[in-house]
């Protein structure tokens, strides 16, 4: 009988309390809540994502379920189609035009641009949050310990090993290096992103209890292709399908884009051995693969009974053609090589600024850059600004999907060569001048170069004002002990544990 009332009388103590905790935490209005940052970053995804359309067998029901729970951009664009620069251009904001970071070996902290540039999670430490991740969020060789108040594995290591088959290359080609795509026998537990979503997991469910910025960077679909075989199981070789393709694609493309598709290079290699439908199988297998992780992820944040308190960000750093233009790769300024799945989710009373959160379901058309993710999160969360920033704040498109938005999307590969995204065109000139102009009203896989045709002069003219003024010099290049640190780096990441 006691010990009922005392139960009974905890039972009313507690209730009291969680109502007294309610009142007290609950906000006075949305700005007295910082909200936490989930912000999930995936490597080389292309538009092969069930929601965008890319590929018909692209199968991405988690990436699909997040995009329907907020808000999906279906036009957006990188600042560089390399990991490094267009990485180094969203975390700091600045445009590699600006900053002279424009390919992978230029190690971008030593660009005097962006040696003291504030990155994202930086401004959210300045802001009192703690910043925190796991995963590839910088590209590998150059990771960025500055940013973190902690990280896993290490600061300076973003990623543990994957496992890596004893028999390879599984694709047959000669000097394939990571070139290389397979089903691997491994557990799903020995995978590296499945431990990067497993660290994230436990930070979502146990440690989120002030404001956190919590990074979560997903390494495939990035070479090398090798996922456990389940992830292949729906897909039979002879059921696979290649990406459209136009033959002698290249014929109306100046030798500046030709150079950077190199036909004579991967293309003649992966068809001369009879690798281009295991390929594309591949790819797949490694979208489901990691589309499996985002999962994981988003059902950790619900379990965790945080997520009416997190905003979450989704980008990948930069497409990827797999035969389009006879291209593999990125390293190109057309759409597939630039365009880039990305999704935001904010819930309602969250922000000042979109108090009633981003409605589900909603779709972009606009094209966007990927730069414009740190003006917006600022925005969102309420920071103070950032003046060095180059991107605009998506947050007028995030509350209405037709909102008046001026600016083409513009990505750089190598100093001087830009593409510019419109609603319509994509304009593209390389530094020797020569161009090429799609219209994507009628021409959406970009096989009609019309850029000399003369009704189009206009159109040129307009997009080409939004050309960057400056186009510094290469800043910074490779040194030989970068080189060491980053064959290191990779023995580290690569060399994991058998299957
Ligand atoms: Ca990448
Ligand atoms: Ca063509």
């Amino acid at each position: 009988m006691l010990k009922s009332l005392n139960r009974s009388l905890r039972v009313v103590s507690l209730s009291l309390a969680c109502v007294l905790v309610a009142t007290f935490t609950a906000p006075a209005r949305a700005a007295d809540v910082k909200p936490n940052v989930l912000f999930i970053a995936i490597d080389d995804l292309n538009d092969w994502v069930g929601v965008l359309d890319g590929h018909p067998q692209a199968h991405t029901p988690n990436i699909d379920r997040l995009a329907k729970r907020g808000v999906l951009f279906t036009r957006a664009y990188c600042a560089a189609p390399a990991c490094n620069p267009s990485r180094a251009a969203l975390m700091t904001g600045i445009l590699p035009s600006t900053s002279g970071v424009y390919l992978n070996p230029n190690p971008w902290r030593q660009s005097p641009v962006l040696k003291n540039a504030v990155t994202i999670p930086q401004h959210f430490m300045a802001h009192g949050y703690r910043a925190i991740g796991s995963g590839k969020i910088y590209h590998g060789a150059y990771p960025d310990p500055a940013s973190w108040d902690n990280y896993w594995p290490a600061k300076n290591q973003q990623r543990p090993p994957d496992p890596s088959p004893p028999n390879k290359p599984l694709n047959t080609l000669p000097n394939t290096r990571h070139f290389d795509w397979g089903p691997i026998d491994a557990k799903d537990a020995d995978m590296g992103d499945v431990q990067v979503a497993d660290w994230v997991i436990g930070k979502l469910t146990q440690e989120i209890n002030k404001p956190t910025f919590l990074a979560c960077g997903f390494y495939r679909p990035h070479l090398p292709w090798f996922v456990p075989r389940k992830y292949f199981n729906d897909l039979p070789l002879d059921g696979v399908q290649l990406p459209k393709v136009l033959k002698n694609d290249l014929d109306d493309v100046p030798p500046a884009g030709v150079k950077m598709a190199r036909p004579q290079g991967d293309h003649a290699r992966v068809t001369k051995a009879n690798q281009w439908h295991r390929a594309v199988q591949a790819y797949l297998a490694s979208v489901r693969f990691t589309d499996a992780q985002v999962g994981r992820v988003l059902d950790g944040l619900d379990a965790s009974g945080k997520a009416d308190h997190t905003i979450i960000v989704l980008w990948t750093d930069h497409g990827w053609n797999l035969g389009e233009k006879q291209h593999w790769r990125k390293f190109a300024l057309w759409e597939n090589t630039t365009r880039t799945p990305m999704i935001w989710v904010v819930p309602k009373g969250l922000s000042d600024k979109l108090v009633a959160g981003t409605k589900p379901g909603t779709r972009v058309d606009t094209p966007v850059s990927l730069t414009d993710i740190y003006p917006t999160l600022i925005d969102l969360c309420g920071l103070k600004p950032n003046k060095a920033l180059q991107g605009q704040s998506l947050t007028p498109l995030l509350a209405d999907a037709n909102a008046k938005w001026d600016r083409p999307a513009l990505t750089t590969h190598g100093r001087n060569n830009h593409a510019l995204r419109s609603k319509h065109f994509r304009y593209i000139r390389y530094a020797d001048g020569s161009e090429e102009l799609y219209d994507h009203r009628n021409d959406p896989e970009e096989w009609t170069n019309v850029a000399g045709v003369a009704k189009y002069a206009k159109v040129k003219r307009e997009l080409a004002k939004w050309l960057p003024k400056d186009n510094v010099p290469v800043m910074v290049k490779e040194k030989k002990s970068d080189k060491k640190v980053k064959k290191n780096n990779k023995k580290k990441t690569e060399s994991g544990a058998k299957p």
